[in-house]
């Protein structure tokens, strides 16, 4: 079945210029891209996008990080979206990311890793509406 998820390509990479290359394996992938905008988030605003993650040690600075720079989102549909696009970025540390996944080759460390994407098919919707609105979403 078709799904949706959301990712983010985080404010490092969009600072280090890597949106184009991302975008592009994101597309050959087959993820089609059905949303798409580029926001600062404000930090009350990643502060609620984040938190399942209140109360661990991270948290903090995740949100700090989050709302420093220009991030694009986007909205992906595929067969099996959620899921997939998980295993297609790779493991959340870089360092344990298989080859030639989006996260081994553009991320830096576990927090500065260049990319989210939903964890499960009702975060995915939470997360879409929480950026989109219908009108945006074709
Ligand atoms: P993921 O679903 O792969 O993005 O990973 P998590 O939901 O576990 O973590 C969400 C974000 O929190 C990560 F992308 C980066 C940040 N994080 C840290 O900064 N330190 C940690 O130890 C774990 C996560």
């Amino acid at each position: 079945m078709k799904q949706r998820t959301l990712t983010i390509i985080k404010p490092e990479c969009v600072e280090e210029k890597h949106i184009g290359e991302v975008i592009q394996r994101i597309e050959k992938a087959g993820f089609e891209i059905v949303g798409m905008k580029m926001v600062q988030l404000q930090e009350k605003e990643a502060k609620i996008f984040y938190q399942v993650h209140e109360g661990k040690p991270f948290y903090e600075e995740l949100v700090q990080y989050m709302s420093s720079g220009r991030v694009v989102v986007m909205v992906l549909e595929k067969e099996n979206a959620v899921q997939g696009f998980r295993d297609f970025i790779g493991a959340t540390d870089p360092q344990k990311a298989a080859e030639g996944t989006i996260r081994r080759d553009f991320g830096k460390s576990i927090q500065f890793n260049c990319i989210h994407a939903s964890d499960s098919v009702e975060n995915a919707q939470k997360e879409v509406a929480f950026f989109f609105s219908q009108r945006e979403l074709i």
